[in-house]
């Protein structure tokens, strides 16, 4: 067991990686997918069962987290780890995108934004520097630099001022987060889908030095194609031996592209949210559990899938629990979708580690080709 937060490379395929993260609460194997948890729980699922889908790590929410229960009252109980009773390595996004989505009034100055709580009304600010105690507050492993994500549609000009201040707000990030061994601080690359802005941004980073860095600012409606013609670049301006992180991201076909591209880790709510709304994904793509076709199906969801859900339950009950709005019903859907995104990231990782990646791709798009049946 490791004191260091440590990222090494095994193999490359393409301009795809697969590697090991080591930190002192265990290994983060690469790519990896983080469940959200945003509220100290990945919702409907007990800890160990996330565990056992095959996550590594968890992502939690300094936004939700400072707000309710409050970052000083999980310091006194233990930390986040103990609190939510999950003992491996979580990531703590650093709360201005949730600002800029969730919370009510904003106000936005170099010093940080004021903002209302979307639970109470009361007033609260976040800059870099409350960012990076209310993390330290909470244990967290991975640390994010406190940025802006610029709302689309934006000029180039407003998403330029943006970028600048988010690359002063990361110095500072870095000045206050200090020294603190077995935790790490990634750096957050902004810059719309402009690669002048975007090669200013990486500059930047790298210049103030991170442990790891994101690529932020995507998947906030831009499409799937403006997306990977930012990630066909983007992924190539950061350190080959740091890891890189994008935020957000996303369907399944979006986590095998960005893989492509040379992302090694993710987060994203898609699973566990749309377990939750009756939808279940698959090899063979979406399926939505409400549909009256399943009514009477025996099958189960995936018949490849070894999952509680798809090895003891059929169609039939899933569409039963969910019209009956029974809490098992997102229990089971979600247990499945993390599952299915963990086998997916094991499969990339093996295709990787094996050479046969473009294989790999091609074999997940021809079944996803030939739809649910
Ligand atoms: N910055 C931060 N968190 C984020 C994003 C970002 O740009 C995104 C963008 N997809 C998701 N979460 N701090
Ligand atoms: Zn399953």
């Amino acid at each position: 067991m490791t004191t260091r937060f440590s990222f090494s490379l095994t193999t490359t395929d393409g301009a795809a990686r697969s590697g090991v993260i080591d930190t002192p609460r265990g290994q983060i194997r690469t790519p990896a997918f983080m469940p959200v948890g945003t509220a100290a729980t990945v919702k409907a699922m007990l800890p160990e069962s996330v565990a056992a889908t095959g996550a590594d790590i968890l992502l939690g929410n300094t936004y939700h987290l400072m707000l309710r229960p409050g970052a000083e009252r999980v310091a006194r109980m233990g930390g986040l780890h103990r609190f939510m009773n999950w003992d491996r390595p979580i990531l703590t996004d650093s709360g201005g995108f949730q600002v800029m989505s969730l919370a009510g009034l904003r106000k936005l100055t170099e010093a940080g934004v004021t903002f209302s709580s979307h639970v109470d009304g009361s007033k609260h600010f976040l800059s870099p520097e409350t960012s990076m105690q209310i993390q330290a507050l909470l244990g967290s492993d991975i640390v994010m630099a406190f940025d802006e994500c610029p709302a689309l549609p934006a000029t180039d000009e407003a998403v330029a001022a943006s970028m600048r201040l988010s690359m002063r707000w990361a110095q500072r990030s870095r000045d206050a987060f200090g020294d603190r061994p077995g935790h790490a601080l990634f750096g957050i690359m902004q810059g719309g889908v402009t690669p002048e802005l975007r090669a200013e941004s990486a500059e930047a980073l790298t210049g103030i030095g991170f442990d790891g860095y994101a690529v932020g600012g995507l998947a906030v409606g831009e499409g799937q194609e403006a997306m990977f013609g930012v990630l066909d670049y983007a992924p190539g301006l950061l350190p080959v031996d740091k890891p890189r992180y994008l935020m957000g991201v996303g369907k399944p076909d979006d986590i095998v592209g960005a893989v492509q591209r040379g992302i090694d880790m993710m987060d994203c709510v898609l699973p566990s949210r749309s377990g939750r709304t009756g939808q279940a994904w698959t090899p063979r793509g979406q399926v939505n559990i409400k549909n009256a076709r399943h009514q009477d199906d025996p099958r189960p969801l995936d018949d490849s899938c070894t999952c509680p859900c798809c090895t003891g339950y059929s169609r039939a009950y899933l569409h039963h629990v969910f019209r009956a709005k029974e809490m098992i019903s997102g229990m089971l859907l979600t247990w499945h979708n993390l599952h299915y995104y963990q086998q997916l990231m094991a499969g990339l990782r093996d295709a990787i580690a094996t050479g046969r990646l473009d294989a790999f791709v091609a074999g997940f798009h021809a079944q996803r080709a030939q739809g649910d049946i």
